[in-house]
């Protein structure tokens, strides 16, 4: 068994409440933070853990708060983002549905190490249920002692507030988050400045993904040292996957980074295999916004070794041959499954959820909509194959966000591992319509 840190208490029956919670040691991390170390301390800690960032660019967190600006005077931020909207990914959902403690507690241990003294959950807009449960926990924890006025007689105070996110997934791109937050629409800023200069009102702030909260309870009960023992090279810990699409047991799942891709697939402790007795033909290893890789690829590097669950391993190769962790979102095809079909389903989205700022993406997006859906229905040509092509590198690196990247990413990487479906297509206008390319050609 993988060892848990996020997820040890999931089972227990009221982990949600306060009462259980702290049965199970919970909030030991704030009462060692406010009595025995001062926020510098924590800081190091973290960055002594080398943990990542969860929600999908892995940035090491103890780095982005040591670049927090602390101008005299001015207020700092601590921002959680929960506006989990990546095709694919549901395990923050999961941690604030069931443990909204964890996350609670995380809150409360960074926004002391940052100097923040008012820090928000911004939580996607759909999600109602979990908006009550952490409202619901911040009361408990509120009437508790431990949020508010000197918290413990620590001298240090602190209010957390629940925002509803804004109902579309650009809001959760950091900057777009802080312009919604502040009661606009969610467009991306230009970076830099980095939110640690000139964030939520133009002060410092820091956005975090609930997971990286979440991680810092256990790195300050255990140590930092400790939390890097677990894990590999720099992928450090454990992550959270959400698992979905043709294997037998889909869920949430908190595994040791370094975990081999073959057994997270195919063990009983995690993917249990494939469903229905088929075969696997492609994953999206990360959400929608990776590169997708065909089976041969997702268990093998480029160089040949095993492919592990880890930042380093599933994108050896750079985007040739790897793919990326991303928020973790693991998604499995087997050999019914269209690849044509599913392209278009993601440019589908990305075009739609285009904010329309810059014209690679808001122009991109719908050509490769308009053109996967040709191939799709069986009108397309040969040339529309190279075409796709040309927009996706026109978009890759020239938008403001990586909005832009990820619609790219998931185009270029089908047509790169999986063009003789495409040209099947193409070819097979009729039959495209009704069957499925399979496995049988490969
Ligand atoms: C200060 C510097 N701060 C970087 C900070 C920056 C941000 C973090 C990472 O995109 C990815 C994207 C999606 N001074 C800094 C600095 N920072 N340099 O570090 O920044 P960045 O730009 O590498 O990435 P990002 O803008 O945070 C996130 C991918 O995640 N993704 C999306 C997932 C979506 C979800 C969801 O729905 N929950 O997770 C999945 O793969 O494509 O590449 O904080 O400020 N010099
Ligand atoms: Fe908006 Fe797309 Fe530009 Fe991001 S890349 S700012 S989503 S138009």
């Amino acid at each position: 068994m993988g060892r848990k840190l996020l997820l040890t208490h999931i089972n227990e029956p009221g982990i949600h409440t306060l009462e259980v919670y702290r049965q199970k040691g919970g909030y030991r991390a704030v009462e060692k933070v406010l009595k025995q170390m001062t926020p510098d301390e924590v800081v190091e800690e973290v960055k002594k853990s080398g943990l990542r960032g969860r929600g999908g660019a892995g940035f090491p967190t103890g780095m982005k708060w040591s670049f927090l600006a602390k101008p005299e005077g001015v207020p700092r931020y601590l921002v959680c983002n929960g506006d989990e909207s990546e095709p694919g990914t549901f395990k923050d959902r999961y941690l604030m549905t069931h443990i909204p403690h964890a996350l609670i507690e995380g809150m409360i241990v960074s926004s002391y190490a940052l100097g923040a003294h008012t820090s928000y959950i911004y939580v996607r807009g759909e999600m109602m249920p979990q908006i009550r449960i952490l409202e619901r926990a911040i009361q408990e924890a509120k009437a508790a002692g431990f949020l508010g006025q000197n918290i413990m007689s620590s001298g240090y105070n602190l209010e957390i507030y629940v925002q509803p996110g804004g109902g579309a997934y650009i809001c959760g791109e950091e900057t777009a988050l802080l312009e919604s937050l502040e009661g606009k629409r969610g467009n991306p800023r230009i970076k830099p400045p980095f939110p640690a200069i000139a964030g939520l009102y133009g002060c410092p702030t820091v956005v975090n993904n609930v997971e990286s909260i979440a991680a810092t309870v256990p790195i300050i009960n255990d140590g930092g040292e400790e939390y890097a023992k677990i894990g590999i090279e720099r992928s450090t810990g454990t992550k959270l996957i959400s698992a979905s699409g043709n294997i037998k047991n889909p869920g949430v799942y908190e595994i040791e980074l370094g975990l081999p891709v073959e057994e997270f697939i195919y063990s009983d402790e995690y993917c249990g295999g494939m469903a229905n007795g088929k075969r696997l033909k492609a994953v999206v290893a990360g959400g929608s916004s990776v590169p997708i890789l065909p089976a041969n690829l997702i268990t093998t590097t480029a160089a040949g070794t095993a492919r592990l669950m880890s930042y380093e391993s599933l994108s050896d190769g750079g985007f040739q041959t790897g793919t990326m962790l991303g928020s973790g979102g693991f998604v499995a095809f087997d050999e019914d499954q269209c690849i044509v079909r599913n392209t278009w389903n993601f440019a589908r989205f990305y075009h739609h959820e285009s904010c329309g700022q810059c014209s690679p993406c808001r122009e991109g997006t719908g050509w490769m909509e308009k053109v996967l859906h040709k191939i799709e229905s069986g009108h397309g040509a040969q040339s529309d194959i190279d075409l796709l092509v040309d927009v996706a590198k026109k978009i890759e690196g020239n938008t403001i966000c990586p909005l832009g990247d990820a619609a790219a990413w998931p185009v270029a990487s089908a047509i790169r591992h999986f063009r003789d479906e495409f040209e099947w297509h193409i070819q097979h206008p009729g039959l495209a319509k009704t069957q499925n390319y399979g496995l049988a050609q490969y």
